[in-house]
């Protein structure tokens, strides 16, 4: 039995830092006994502990047994042995066990580059000719303004495929590229020695800030120059077939300005501005051109403080029906948070801090991609030092409120099924719900820096386990990382290039307990939330990958490694 791997055994399938928590659990009647910790040949125990009794699965009522090998520091690579169950998959102990994944789920976002071949000196043998040059966009009857009427044509190349589809949604890149550029901000010292072998390495700018560069470029092309306002999307009226990206070739449109288009906008242009002020020399301009950008979108924003990306509206009014994501937020409160907080933060001016209601109620609510009210509060609190006064009275406030948030997720935590903090509620395995652990994470870090109290660190490593495999599913939910990591997710390269491994560095969505009514997909094994999960191409409900669930992902294994005790 020993000699066999057993898929029942859960664990973070990368591994584990040697003085940090380690805790694997086990699926199945198992008797209470001892477990090891043994060398993959399993010739050598180096360790032997206690399994004990934990709740049955919290959705499952599955029963299960948590093995903690916390004690054991020694670095090296290793699997677990539970007699009467088989071993586990092999995984190191090591002082950067994760630098590769953060690093390779960075990567991730150079294999959705658009508009540029992916030469096999960076993608490997996931090499790939260009995509979708976006040089020739057709304005949509619905974009259409004076200088732009119905049917011209403007430029708007680069950016990055959003998820398995190909088109570019303004409301995602938001989230997702503040996200990244936050990580840069909390982590400058970690990013600038981060290579990722992508085109620009090694021109002086960290690898992370050139990578999200060439999808700030396409956004800045999303702007009318005319008004300020920000077209939602740049995408073909209905999704393309499962075909790379050099077949798919219908034509590509801008669709209708928005609030929360360009509200995101605008916060990201006055993030990237601050940021890239640092690169005047390499990038000449681009810090200034990013700031006048942000404001013309805020003022287009004031002017226009409620419009609604309403696709089914409007497919009433004009032609060509456009039916790929909407991603159609209506609460536009948490964008002007967002917003106001990188311009203040950035140019120093009240007004921007004083023109919005900053502290509108007490919620904390976890970021996604139609809620980024923390995202502004994370600004804030990391120029708590260069903050005027208008906005330094509200920060006691919102870091009480963080940290208060940061133990409302750690509750429960070391008595669930898996120890993590991620499954606390059903209401966690929504549709992409990898970036619920990963957005949870970075909640938990921003408190442990607010508090110095490792409890906070560890609960954030607790959801990176879980990506990696400390999960009902079993899966290590970013591809390439794990024995048993996705195969087949619902990603359109990873489909159609003949290749056995997807392309690597991305993240699942996860499971989600709608999924099956969601994809209609048939292979699901099993409909408990924690467990709605399939490996297969059909189920874009809980296998597509997606940037806004890649960024959380960056931003919290970054932060692990960055943080780590070594
Ligand atoms: O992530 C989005 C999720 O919150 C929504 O419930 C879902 C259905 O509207 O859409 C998801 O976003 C998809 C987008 O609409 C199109 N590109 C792929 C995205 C991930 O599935």
């Amino acid at each position: 039995m020993e000699q066999q791997l057993s898929d029942s055994i859960r664990l973070n399938q990368v591994g584990y830092y040697p003085n940090a928590p380690k805790m694997a659990v086990v699926v199945g009647e198992v008797e209470d006994g001892e477990f090891y910790v043994k060398t993959p040949d399993l010739q050598k125990t180096v360790y032997t502990g206690q399994l004990t009794a934990t709740k049955a699965g919290e959705f499952s009522n599955r029963p299960t047994r948590v093995a903690d090998f916390s004690d054991f520091k020694e670095p090296g690579s290793y699997v677990l042995v539970i007699p009467g169950v088989g071993h586990s998959y092999e995984f190191e102990i090591d002082r950067d066990v994760h630098k590769d994944v953060a690093a390779a789920s960075i990567k991730g976002f150079y294999y959705q580059r658009m508009s540029t071949d992916l030469p096999e000196q960076y993608a490997g043998k996931w090499a790939r000719a260009a995509g979708h040059p976006d040089n020739e966009v057709l304005i949509h009857p619905s974009a259409a303004s004076t200088q732009r009427p119905a049917g011209s044509v403007i430029s708007a190349p680069r950016g990055w495929y959003d998820a398995g589809d190909y088109n570019k949604y303004i409301v995602n890149s938001g989230i997702s590229m503040g996200t990244l550029l936050s990580a840069y901000e909390d982590f400058p010292d970690f990013y600038k020695n981060l290579e990722l072998n992508i085109p620009e390495s090694g021109n002086n700018v960290p690898d992370i800030l050139d990578e999200a560069l060439w999808n700030l470029r396409w956004m800045m092309a999303m702007q009318d120059p005319e008004d300020g306002g920000v077209y939602n999307k740049l995408t073909t009226p209905s999704f393309e077939g499962m075909i790379m990206p050099e077949e798919a070739a219908k034509p590509r449109y801008v669709v209708q300005k928005g609030t929360a288009a360009t509200l995101d906008f605008a916060a990201v242009m006055a993030q990237a501005s601050r940021i890239f002020s640092s690169y005047e020399n390499e990038y000449p301009g681009l810090a200034d051109s990013a700031l006048v950008a942000a404001v013309k979108a805020w003022s287009w924003a004031q002017r226009n403080p409620n419009v609604d990306y309403d696709q089914n509206a409007m497919n009433k009014q004009f032609e060509p029906e456009v039916t790929t994501g909407a991603y159609g937020d209506k609460d536009y409160s948490d964008e002007f948070i967002w917003a106001a907080a990188e311009l203040y933060v950035t140019t120093k001016q009240d007004t921007y801090y004083n023109e919005v209601n900053m502290l509108p109620d007490n919620k904390m609510p976890l970021p996604s991609w139609p809620q980024v009210r923390l995202l502004g509060y994370y600004t804030l609190n990391r120029f708590s030092n260069e903050l005027t006064p208008a906005a330094q009275k509200d920060l006691p406030e919102i870091k009480n409120r963080l940290v208060s948030f940061a133990d409302e997720l750690i509750d429960g935590a070391d008595t669930r099924t898996y120890r993590t903090v991620m499954g606390k509620t059903e209401a966690d395995y929504i549709w992409g719900s990898s970036s619920v652990a990963a957005n949870q994470g970075i909640v938990l870090i921003q408190a442990y820096q607010l508090t110095d109290d490792k409890k906070y660190l560890n609960a954030a490593l607790s959801n990176l386990d879980y990506l990696l495999g400390r999960n009902a599913t079993g899966y290590s939910f970013l591809t390439g990382f794990g024995e048993k990591s996705v195969m087949k997710p619902h990603h359109r390269p990873s489909v159609a290039d003949d290749i056995e491994e997807p392309v690597p560095g991305l993240l699942s969505g996860g499971p989600n307990a709608r999924a099956d009514k969601q994809d209609q997909c048939t292979t699901y094994q099993s409909t408990f939330a924690d467990e709605m999960f399939t490996d297969d191409d059909c189920s874009y409900a809980s296998n597509e990958i997606a940037i806004n669930w890649n960024a959380p992902f960056v931003y919290l294994a970054g932060a692990i490694e960055a943080l780590q005790d070594r």
